[in-house]
């Protein structure tokens, strides 16, 4: 039996959640229930797409994203794991971690009391990334789709030291255009800048776009938002157990540099990350588990 036939025999819930074949091999969890619909690929269990019935979509997703064994989707829900950005003393490993370039098996799916729908992942660790992360460990993605999306990242430290990782939901928001939009709930935070000169500053009210952005958020409160002028909406980002939030937006050089945005594309998307990176790196204790996640939800203006 196939892979998708078997996927489909163990975990398919007809009319809500069926398996289906993207190009290049790639498999995705598609689902549609009557609050929204998702789509979320078995590599790196990578959130493609979600759409509130009768709303935009919520997530961006590039035009010209390429699905390829080993490397991670330009948009979507990419999880950085277990580490966030370059490796600390190995330039030769993947930036961002490992998580999102290797197959998730799926661990289970079910339809909750209210309609929504809900599936976990298990990362499926292999020789080269325990060359990377010698660690007994996994990790766990549960997605809840309805009229929200509900991400949990569960680290287990199945050893007997203590581990330390760096984690993030890199979210890629769909949004009007970056011009339009400010991003809610930072004021005071202290937060590492990546561009320029960088250093370590102080977000003065809310924070709006003119250039390329990229900033570590230091010791955030739990939630913050995306108001969108453009959608006349707001994107309310309410994370548990993450003390990071980034904020990035590439503008024109770096988005043409990385080359997979697609014409002006990134003027329609921004990230703003869930994360533990940086000074907020996270101790897992030996035997123990640490959890964090987000709930996306969308409100009119
Ligand atoms: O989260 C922001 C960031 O660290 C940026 O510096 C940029 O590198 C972005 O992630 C995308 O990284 P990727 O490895 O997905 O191209």
């Amino acid at each position: 039996m196939s892979q998708l036939a078997e996927l489909n025999r163990r975990f398919a819930i007809p009319g809500m959640l069926e398996f289906k074949a993207l190009p290049n091999g790639y498999i995705a969890a598609s689902i549609a229930n009557k609050h929204a619909g998702a789509c979320i690929a078995l590599q790196g269990a990578h959130i493609l797409s979600f759409q509130p019935r009768g709303q935009e979509p919520v997530i961006w997703l590039s035009p010209l994203a390429k699905f390829e064994a080993g490397k991670s989707v330009r948009g979507g829900v990419p999880v950085c794991w277990p580490w966030f950005g370059p490796h600390a003393s190995n330039p030769a490993f993947p930036g961002h971690g490992f998580a999102r370039t290797v197959p998730w098996r799926v661990a289970s799916s079910e339809m909750l009391e209210d309609g929504a729908t809900r599936i976990a992942f298990e990362i499926e660790q292999n020789d080269a990334t325990r060359a990377q992360w010698p660690h007994a460990s996994s990790a766990r993605l549960t997605a809840t789709v309805g009229k929200t999306l509900h991400i949990e990242l569960t680290t287990r430290n199945n050893s007997y030291d203590a581990f330390t990782i760096g984690e993030a939901l890199h979210t890629y928001f769909h949004i009007s255009d970056i011009g339009k939009v400010e991003v809610t709930g930072l004021n005071g935070c202290d937060y590492l800048d990546k561009v320029g000169a960088g250093g370590r500053k102080t977000q003065q009210g809310a924070l709006t776009f003119s250039g390329e952005t990229d900033r570590i958020y230091l010791n955030t409160p739990g939630n913050c938002a995306i108001v969108d002028s453009g959608l006349k909406r707001r994107i309310r980002i309410a994370s548990e157990n993450s003390r990071s939030t980034v904020v990035w937006t590439p503008w024109t050089e770096k988005a043409d540099k990385m080359g997979d945005f697609g014409p002006d594309g990134w003027g329609g998307m921004v990230c703003v990350e869930t994360a533990n990176a940086a000074d907020n790196v996270v101790r897992v204790g030996p035997q123990s588990e640490h959890c964090m996640s987000v709930t996306y939800s969308v409100e009119k203006m």
